[in-house]
């Protein structure tokens, strides 16, 4: 028999890479684990969605001032119980709570924390569009028995470990520990996660953006330039580009990694609460950077690297900028010129 044939599961392709790292202490192989047990889950939950009484909003607003769908709720509660009780983190966080989460106590206190994303692009449930969830995971930092912000708030740089599950026509888990991003598909019928995609690269070019463009009057002169200058005809740099906007971060960035282009949230003026655009620093735009550095392409504020950033709160937002190498070095330059 081939691994072809069989297909080689998410714990042993952490298990063989760990191998590589004579220090490992598997404490990373079992965080992941939780993880795809987690997302399964919640990929069980969403597959029936349209069936069960889940649809719909809870009635209430989460810390970002956003209406709660249930499902969201459903999958915060259950990443929460199955990371919190695994024994790997010290503290977590997630785009539902306004504060750090304590791990419950008589589960012991592990040597990471976890901020989530348990339900990103929550707004397509409803319309079968994929949805997804973010996690990303750094080494504690603080000493003693429970964990504290600092743990959470670190640079993307010294994340251990980043990746996304996005539930779409099928559900994948995209992860990096560092050694570059592995993709790996659901296989329903023996309920594991299969290494399908290896090593993804994103091309240094792309032939597409994504952004929402219906919030062009209220972006800075330099986005809007380069929005413009992407549309406009010129065979020989491949524009104009194509547009391709889900308005869900996982299911654009995943189309992004694996195919190449551009994925935009700007700062923009449409809401004065939110200067710096929409999409949150430490659990939706560090991992996705994360990801897309180790794939080969970059990810920038628009005035440098994402990873770079130093955490000043727990929901902080960033304007994000994401893809191939070429275009984001593009969009960074008319940001420079005009803004
Ligand atoms: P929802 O979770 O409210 O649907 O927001 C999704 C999201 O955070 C991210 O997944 C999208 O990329 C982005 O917002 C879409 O925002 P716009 O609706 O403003 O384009």
């Amino acid at each position: 028999m081939t691994d072809k044939k069989i297909g080689i599961n998410l714990t042993r392709h952490i298990y063989e890479k760990q191998k590589e790292h004579p220090g490992a202490t598997g404490e990373l192989t079992g965080i992941l684990n939780q993880l795809a047990f987690a997302a399964k889950i919640v990929s069980r939950e969403v597959n029936k969605a349209g069936l069960v009484e889940i649809l719909g909003l809870t009635g209430e607003k989460n810390v970002q001032g956003e209406e709660v769908q249930k499902l969201d709720d459903f999958a915060n509660e259950v990443f929460l119980h199955i990371l919190g009780k695994s024994g790997h983190f010290c503290v977590m966080a997630t785009e539902e709570d306004a504060d750090i989460i304590p791990v419950p106590n008589g589960y012991g206190r592990g040597h990471y924390s976890v901020a989530l994303d348990p339900l990103d692009g929550s707004s397509n449930i409803d319309v079968n569009v994929n949805i997804g969830t973010i996690f990303s995971i750094h080494r504690r930092v603080s000493e003693g028995d429970d964990g504290c912000g600092a743990d959470l708030m670190q640079p993307g740089r010294d994340l251990v470990a980043a990746g996304y599950v996005v539930y779409g026509s099928s559900t994948m888990l995209v992860m990096s520990t560092g050694n570059g991003v592995h993709g790996f598909t659901l296989d329903p019928s023996v309920g594991e996660f299969l290494e399908s995609h290896t090593d993804i690269r994103i091309p240094e070019k792309g032939k597409t953006y994504s952004i929402n463009e219906g919030n062009y009057p209220y972006w800075s002169t330099g986005v809007r330039e380069y929005i413009d200058y992407l549309k406009q005809k010129n065979p020989e740099s491949g524009r104009p580009y194509g547009a391709r906007y889900i308005g869900s971060m996982v299911a654009d960035m995943h189309r992004t990694l694996l195919k190449g282009g551009i994925f935009m949230y700007p700062a923009d003026l449409k809401d004065p609460e939110k200067p710096q655009g929409k999409l949150r620093l430490l659990y939706e735009c560090s991992p996705m950077a994360y990801l897309c550095e180790q794939a080969g392409g970059a990810a920038s504020t628009g005035r440098g690297a994402v990873l770079d950033v130093t955490p000043v709160d727990l929901h902080q937002r960033v304007p994000f900028f994401a893809g191939s190498v070429h275009d984001v070095r593009e969009v960074e330059e008319f940001i420079a010129k005009y803004d």
